[in-house]
């Protein structure tokens, strides 16, 4: 049968006569029924990733791409007079995470499937993923992402486990969403939730009756815990998923054949970093009812478990109060005492205990007390962590530490989201880089040939065109091609200081209006969603919003320069912008970025890096060599050196440089007041100025003068330009989520054994 007749028998009629939208729902149906013929049997060690967040995106290219399907699927489409483009329009996107720690848990699933490794993912079906963020009057606004229409990926089971929260037993229903590989195996993503859940609670943007649990407890993803109520919801979701995943994980090995004491022949679990910690005084309690004692069962679930931290980040480290544990799982605090007690005998060092003097239980020191494996996620990060954050743990188990770099998945982030890049490559590097990304070197043979490069410099163009012609349809925007294409894109947060970027803009503005013109015209964009109760990140993004209105209303700066921040920025966003990109900005302060992964994928698009020694820069930086990317500002060393010491004073710098002065006095000068809000406003200005907790300002000359020698490069040597997008392109191999799944399993997992 061909695939038009496969198709027509699942919509019953001319493919022609059928709309979007039934051609999406017969599309869906065929990928389940392919995908299902790929579940294999499982044998030996199977991994659970058990995390808060799955930041999937749309599914349905994704699987084609996966199955081998999708150049069929377009064809017999477009020769029906339909286009799979538009098809996937219909399709919502899960927005099931908050960034770069959700979209790797989604990158991870596809690399395990694609090595035909056994690793199912366990975590919440939320109803409303991330919020959707619209712009009124300069400001973000709210509102519920519904992603669960009537047909969608996530399939309904009747397989259900009682959970019991503040002595009250609920049922968790286990729906399954099917994970397929490249030219792989199927596994399945596990999501629990709620019959109960009530979506009519929601009211006046994303706000609910935080107190009524059975209507609310999946609601949405991270409900705002700015408040007592919030935080403790989040309590109540984290455990809802590790008892259930618990549960889950035991009977499928039980069916397989464990007696529960060999629970670690069978079973991996891996807990993203510390949102579903409790799954470890969870599965002592839950073995202990099969009448394994306490002791045994530790040494059970250390065996079993292994621990990945994301962040150093103090107020991201999670430490509940005792108060909310013991009113939400008291089931688990007898554990949590007993476990406290044990760590108490193998080190006198206070600061590593689990319960503190405050009362407070730091899930993070159960994780690296009671598993077998701490990771990291990237070099610099991994270093950090044994030398400075977790330093007493390294000391007391030097063996469970190790790094892990983060990658992503090629298939979404090259072959389906830049479908001529891929072509490109394909045509003179053949298609081996498809499974072994490591091939990707190949293209170094072709660093001089002018012919390769002018082929990738129209990929890019045509790249940039479509961006634009997206922009303009959806942004109502239109911005100039020939210009540098300069984004930065990833959650808003002081830390990777999309302010300097903002300070940077407004050096500019004042430099094109003395008259001294940049080497090229500059289109900025911004992606960025800010936490609702975050009020600063909501600050930037208003400041950015309005300098973006001033300059479009200047005629003699807009034509170098333009500020463009697109709206409720996500995957499917990060899709179309990634492959337009000339320069990846990726300019954390130093040591505050644990790895970043959008780095990677800007740079497997054949972008530049603006950025500092951070995270997997470092990593990027070593790969390409220095010549080949564009690093400026301190060390981590001089910025934890800098915090140690504690006498940073942004008033002195402000004081001591002119050109930082009026950067930051514009923030409250008439344009942007009379554009702009005035409390906004002024507390970024007074941000800056007084607090300036990241250290913006030390690196702000560096990163002016970096930008600019970027930019003169990309007129004045494009030969060199293109040559460096190359090689970046031609190293991006070992960013590839298959090598760090591969690593993981070789140190970590075991799986399938
Ligand atoms: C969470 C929170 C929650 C409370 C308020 C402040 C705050 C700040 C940061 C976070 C981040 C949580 C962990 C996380 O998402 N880490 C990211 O993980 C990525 C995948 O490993 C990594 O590439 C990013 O560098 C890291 O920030």
């Amino acid at each position: 049968m061909s695939f038009t007749e496969t198709l027509q028998g699942l919509t019953g009629k001319p493919l022609a006569d059928c709309t979007n939208q039934e051609l999406y729902l017969a599309l869906l149906e065929l990928v389940r029924q392919k995908s299902a013929d790929r579940v294999q049997p499982v044998t030996g060690r199977k991994l659970y990733y058990i995390s808060a967040e799955f930041l999937i995106g749309k599914l349905l290219s994704n699987n084609l791409i996966n199955l081998g399907l999708y150049d069929e699927a377009r064809d017999a489409l477009a020769a029906a007079g339909k286009s799979l483009s538009d098809i996937e329009e219909v399709e919502p996107e899960p927005s099931l995470g908050n960034g770069g720690l959700g979209r790797l848990a989604a990158c991870f699933l596809d690399s395990l499937a694609t090595l035909n490794l056994p690793g199912d993912g366990v975590g919440l079906r939320y109803h409303f993923g991330l919020f959707h963020q619209s712009f009124e009057d300069g400001v973000q606004n709210e509102k519920p992402d519904p992603w669960l229409t009537a047909h969608s990926w996530a399939e309904k089971t009747d397989i259900t486990y009682p959970v019991e929260l503040a002595g009250k037993e609920y049922t968790a229903r286990l729906y399954k969403l099917a994970v397929t590989g490249y030219e792989g195996r199927t596994n399945t993503l596990n999501l629990f939730d709620l019959d109960t859940i009530d979506e009519s609670i929601v009211h006046d943007g994303i706000a609910f009756d935080k107190t009524a649990i059975d209507k609310n407890l999946t609601l949405f993803l991270y409900p705002d815990d700015s408040d007592e109520a919030g935080r403790r919801l989040r309590v109540y979701q984290q455990y809802l998923m590790v008892s259930a995943g618990a549960q889950l994980i035991l009977a499928e090995c039980a069916a397989r054949g464990c007696d529960y004491h060999d629970l670690a022949d069978y079973a991996a679990i891996q807990i993203n970093d510390t949102h579903p910690s409790m799954v470890i005084p969870e599965l002592i309690r839950l073995l202990g009812e099969k009448g394994i004692e306490f002791e045994e069962a530790v040494k059970i679930v250390t065996k079993t478990c292994a621990y990945t931290n994301h962040t150093i980040l103090a107020e991201a480290l999670e430490k509940w109060p005792r108060a909310y544990l013991d009113a939400v799982v008291p089931q688990l605090m007898p554990i949590i005492e007993k476990l406290d007690a044990l760590a108490r005998t193998r080190t006198k060092d206070e600061s590593l205990a689990i319960i503190d003097k405050d009362d407070r239980v730091h899930m993070a020191h159960m994780d690296i007390h009671f598993t077998h494996s701490t990771n990291g996620v990237a070099a610099l990060h991994t270093e950090i962590l044994k030398n400075s954050e977790l330093h007493g743990f390294y000391e007391l188990y030097p063996e469970k530490f190790n790094n892990k770099t983060n990658g992503i998945t090629f298939r979404r982030w090259l072959l389906e989201c830049d479908p001529r890049l891929t072509a490109t490559l394909e045509q003179h590097i053949g298609s081996g880089f498809r499974k072994d990304a490591a091939e990707l070197e190949k293209l170094l043979a072709f660093a001089d040939d002018e012919a390769v490069l002018d082929q990738l410099t129209a990929v890019k163009k045509a790249n940039k065109e479509a961006l634009a012609d997206w922009l303009l349809r959806t942004q109502k925007v239109s911005v100039n091609t020939d210009a540098v294409f300069d984004i930065q894109s990833k959650r808003l947060h002081e830390y990777k200081r999309q302010q300097l970027n903002l300070l940077y803009l407004i050096h500019q503005y004042y430099e094109i209006k003395a008259g001294h013109l940049p080497a090229a015209p500059l289109v900025s964009i911004f992606g960025a969603k800010a936490a609702p109760a975050y009020t600063i990140a909501k600050d930037i993004i208003h400041a950015l919003l309005t300098l973006s209105k001033v300059i479009a209303a200047d005629p003699e700066v807009s034509q170098w320069l333009q500020v463009v921040f697109v709206e409720n920025y996500n995957v499917t966003a990060a899709e179309k912008l990634i492959p337009a990109c000339d320069l990846s900005e990726q300019i954390s302060l130093a040591s505050k970025e644990a790895s970043g992964t959008g780095n990677m994928k800007f740079m497997l698009n054949g972008a530049l890096t603006l950025g500092t020694m951070d995270g997997a820069n470092v990593e990027i930086s070593q790969q390409v060599g220095e010549e080949n990317i564009y690093i400026f500002g301190q060390t981590s060393d001089q910025v934890i050196h800098r915090y140690a010491v504690g006498d940073y004073d942004p008033a002195q710098w402000v004081e001591g440089d002119a050109n930082i002065r009026r950067a930051i006095n514009f923030l409250t000068g008439p344009e942007m007041l009379a554009a702009g809000h005035a409390e906004n406003l002024t507390r970024l200005h007074n941000e800056l100025i007084h607090k300036d907790w990241f250290q913006t300002l030390p690196d702000f000359n560096a990163y002016v003068v970096r930008k600019g020698q970027a930019l003169s490069d990309y007129v004045c040597d494009p030969k060199g330009w293109r040559r460096k997008c190359l090689v970046n392109i031609a190293k991006a191999g070992m960013f590839s989520s298959d090598r760090t799944i591969a690593e993981y399993d070789r140190d970590i997992w075991h799986l399938g054994k």
